[in-house]
């Protein structure tokens, strides 16, 4: 049995999307985030040494990262489903997209959440106006910029086909998922990029992704 280390309000939601789409059996272990810090609990380090959410156990595998674990539950039990064929450029399209939302998606997205909440956390009263002027410094030469860059980037890929490796839905989809959600929380993603938009609408309306939320309970992305 497959067994997901899911963290509440986490990227781990992907996986058991992912699981929901190929219809295998699994078992979740929750974890619930630190109220204040929102860290990760520190039980999860037993079982990575990193401490983060996901992780899957699978028999005597453990196993960390989810492009990772997407890569390897979809190779090893997806039978070809929402994985393009090999040697196609749907999927050079598929590895990209699975590398690019970790790897460039999200490090804008997580600086915006850091310093955003650097304006706002608790601190002597004469430390806020520097701690501002340093937030909306870094945000504004650096972050923001890469923020738009991407969205406009994944605006215009998504003009190419229905979904990011091509014309069919694949795991990829799954892995941009979490920034895109992200990007619609707290990245400046509204209306004005009607094919994210639509996108994730779609993503939203498909029936896995309603059972994975009934299985992994409450999914509000972080502010
Ligand atoms: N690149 C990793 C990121 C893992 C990660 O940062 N997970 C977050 C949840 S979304 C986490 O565990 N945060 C809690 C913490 O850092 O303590 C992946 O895609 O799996």
């Amino acid at each position: 049995m497959i067994v997901v280390h899911h963290l509440n309000n986490s990227r781990s939601q992907r996986v058991l999307w992912l699981l929901e789409e190929l219809g295998l059996p699994y078992e979740i272990k929750p974890y619930q985030r630190d109220r204040k810090t929102m860290l990760a609990p520190p039980e999860l380090r037993a079982v990575h040494p990193l401490g983060k959410s996901p992780v899957i156990a699978d028999g005597d595998l453990t196993l960390a990262e989810s492009g990772a674990i997407l890569e390897y539950l979809a190779g090893k039990y997806g039978e070809g489903r929402l994985v393009p064929a090999p040697g196609t450029r749907e999927r050079l399209r598929y590895t990209y997209w699975m590398h690019f939302a970790e790897g460039s998606a999200m490090p804008p997205l997580l600086l915006k959440l850091i310093f955003d909440r650097m304006k706002t956390g608790p601190m002597p009263f004469f430390a806020r106006p520097i701690a501002r002027a340093i937030a909306d410094r870094v945000l504004g030469a650096m972050v923001l910029p890469n923020l738009e860059r991407n969205l406009d980037f994944m605006e215009t890929e998504l003009g190419k086909s229905d979904w990011f490796a091509g014309p069919a839905f694949s795991a990829a989809d799954i892995q941009m998922s979490f920034p895109v959600e992200a990007a619609r929380v707290r990245g400046g993603l509204d209306g004005k990029r009607p094919r994210l938009m639509a996108y994730l609408e779609k993503i939203h309306s498909r029936p896995a992704y309603e059972r994975a939320l009934e299985r992994g309970g409450k999914y509000e992305l972080l502010r």
